[in-house]
């Protein structure tokens, strides 16, 4: 039996994640929370109202619920961080503390999403490696910086086996974007399909890495179940699957919606963009635990425009989706 908490359940990546955890372990075995109450009442006994810097709250749902592994999502991202700045190092620094502590108290193995945002204006924009500068611009990279320094601290000092990715953008259709930089790359989308246009935050030539939602569910899961012995980085991980820029990805989505177009007015997003790198290198991820992207942009595009097609109200013209 192996007893699964997701905090932020409701997240971007905690509702994907979520329905996979539950297709392999059941339904009854991952507990979803957060601090809003559920979106959707059909599973409402398996949800707990937590916020993440109440320890108290934490430990409760750890010992009522026999929890023995914490997939820790709650998060402030980096757009909604640097407007309540407060907020984001109390939840993603403070919250982090008490999961690591509660991992410590209770045996727990836990994983963490760090961000290719612990980069900064003094990284190495290319092929950005393991080690390297980290000068991050925003309260969120150095959250996610001081967060995996506490990784690294808790697995060395205490034995906690808490695993990490340094995530780049990640691409879905499941939920609204809550709150990103790379939000455009989500956004983009639900905007060609519903009103055939989109005011896009940063500039076309704007080049980030990205990785679509199954990919990163299963890098996640991959490093989970990855032999400990193999996991030889215990702050966290780069990887990545794809970098483009914001212009590459309109035109591929023009090969399905030949009426679609794009208008550029970069905003306080672009600033945050410009400090992160544009191509990881993840050779690390792919030696120690075997990681291996399967979706490039041509994929992403066509499987988004696929299941939003499904999911929403099309007005422009349906895409003449090719496989
Ligand atoms: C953000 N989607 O934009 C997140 C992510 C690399 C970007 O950390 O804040």
């Amino acid at each position: 039996m192996n007893r699964i908490l997701v905090t932020g359940s409701q997240g971007q990546l905690g509702s994907d994640l979520v329905t996979t955890l539950r297709q392999i372990y059941g339904v009854e075995q991952v507990v979803e929370s957060g601090r809003s109450p559920p979106h959707s009442e059909n599973n409402f006994y398996l949800y707990k109202t937590l916020d993440v810097t109440n320890h108290q709250q934490l430990q409760t749902i750890i010992e009522q619920e026999q929890i023995q592994t914490i997939y820790h999502l709650a998060g402030v991202l980096s757009a909604k961080g640097e407007q309540y700045p407060d907020r984001c190092w109390d939840v993603n620094v403070n919250g982090l503390r008490n999961i690591l502590e509660a991992a410590k108290t209770y045996q727990l193995k836990v994983f963490f999403p760090s961000s290719i945002a612990v980069f900064g204006p003094h990284t190495p924009k290319l092929d950005t490696p393991q080690i390297t500068v980290e000068d991050p611009a925003t309260i969120y990279g150095i959250t996610k910086v001081t967060g995996e320094l506490l990784c690294h601290y808790y697995a060395h000092r205490f034995g906690v086996d808490v695993r990490s990715l340094r995530l780049p953008g990640i691409i879905s259709y499941s939920t609204p974007p809550g709150g990103g930089t790379t939000d455009f790359a989500v956004a983009i989308f639900a905007a060609a399909l519903q009103h055939g246009t989109y005011t896009c935050f940063v500039r076309p030539e704007t080049r980030l890495p990205m990785m679509y939602v199954p990919d990163a569910i299963r890098a996640i899961l991959d490093l989970m179940a990855a032999d400990p012995n193999s996991i030889k980085i215990r702050s966290s991980y780069n990887i990545t699957a794809v970098s483009f820029s914001a212009a590459e990805l309109v035109t591929e989505i023009q090969k399905h919606l030949p009426h679609f177009n794009c208008h550029y007015a970069p905003d306080f997003r672009q600033a945050i963009a410009d400090s992160w790198p544009a191509v990881i290198d993840d050779s690390r991820a792919r030696a120690d635990w075997g990681w291996k992207h399967q979706y490039d942009l041509s994929a992403i595009v066509v499987d988004m425009l696929e299941k939003l097609s499904q999911r929403i109200e099309v007005t422009s013209q349906k895409p003449a989706v090719r496989s």
